[in-house]
């Protein structure tokens, strides 16, 4: 999508109705390139209208994401800086792999408005239909793989801080890679990686959220949206830009060491330490108290016999 295009869209957002003429001086281009980029524009599913008077006017914008939307809100200086949006594919995580084994450079966004094989940890089903927020970013930080877990910390306090900060909802995260509304799942995070072995090569994080889409009954009882918290639907695409925004920030404090500060803030926003807890991993289920983060990002249990320190699994707060 090419900037005129872009601006446009902006200047019909910015007057209720502009004319031809206004457009063509703003942007100097001609008022036959215009009309061609409105027909453009309503195919990707903008409603715009046209008066002989008064100019065009945009009804409305499309459902889904569109590139030139993100491209207009997005306040990120890296994050984002290549976008490449799919209307399906079958992971965004897959999709993203790819391209970073080409060499995709660092903050490229990958974002479907449907996946048909979304991913979970351990191959399990992620679903995401239309109407969610399914992408996946790459990174190429610097840290050993020992520190991917970081990473996530970094996209999980993103995650809650852009829902908290546009809704009045109170996200909290468990660890190590769900965030919960009223105790239920809104969004899975699913970090993936290549390394040397003190190396990353790159790492892929996926994201996952459920905003105005469906979910099917079977989720229900543990899973909720956005939409559903607050009974109404959300601005996905103001969304997205305050999460790449925060996860951009968070990021670079990791980047510069800043450990402690992402630990803090995690821990600011996690409902996790303090709670009773038991984690299942692939060797045995731990039950104790949650009480702390380790240095990588494990999580610390206190049992009857004594500390443990795990790397990853799935917990249920008891
Ligand atoms: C996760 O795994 O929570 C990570 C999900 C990451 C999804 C993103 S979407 C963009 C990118 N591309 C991908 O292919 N994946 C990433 P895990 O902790 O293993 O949780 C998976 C479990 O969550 C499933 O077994 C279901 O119980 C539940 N689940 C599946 N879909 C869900 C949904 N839409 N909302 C809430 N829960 C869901």
């Amino acid at each position: 999508m090419t900037q005129t295009i872009i601006d446009i869209v902006e200047l019909l957002k910015k007057y209720d109705w502009i004319s031809g003429e206004n457009i063509a001086s703003q942007l100097h281009i001609s008022r036959t390139a215009i009309w061609k980029h409105i027909q453009q524009l309503k195919k990707k599913g903008y409603q715009i209208t046209a008066k002989p008077n008064k100019g065009y006017h945009l009804l409305k914008t499309p459902d889904t994401i569109t590139t030139e939307e993100i491209k207009q809100v997005i306040k990120t200086k890296h994050f984002a800086s290549s976008i490449h949006h799919l209307p399906i594919v079958s992971s965004t995580n897959d999709y993203a792999k790819t391209l970073a084994k080409k060499g995709e450079p660092e903050g490229s966004l990958i974002i479907a408005d449907k996946q048909t094989g979304g991913r979970g940890r351990k191959q399990r089903k992620w679903i995401s239909p239309e109407k969610g927020l399914w992408f996946s970013l790459i990174l190429r930080p610097k840290l050993t793989p020992n520190d991917a877990m970081l990473t996530t910390m970094c996209a999980a306090c993103a995650v809650t801080k852009a829902i908290s900060e546009l809704t009045t909802l109170k996200p909290r995260i468990k660890w190590p890679n769900d965030i919960l509304i009223n105790g239920k799942k809104v969004c899975g995070i699913l970090t993936e990686l290549s390394a040397e072995i003190d190396e990353i090569t790159y790492l892929i994080i996926g994201i996952g959220l459920n905003v105005n889409n469906k979910i099917p009954n079977e989720l229900k009882e543990k899973s909720t949206t956005l939409k559903q918290e607050i009974k109404k639907p959300v601005d996905s695409v103001l969304l997205l830009s305050s999460i790449l925004s925060s996860f951009e920030y968070f990021y670079q404090e990791l980047n510069n060491g800043n450990i402690l500060k992402i630990k803090d803030t995690w821990r600011s926003y996690s409902s996790t330490i303090g709670s009773k807890v038991t984690v299942s991993t692939e060797k045995e289920v731990v039950t104790g108290v949650a009480v702390n983060l380790g240095e990588h990002g494990e999580l610390i249990v206190k049992t009857n016999l004594g500390e443990k320190k795990i790397l990853t699994g799935d917990i249920s707060y008891l």
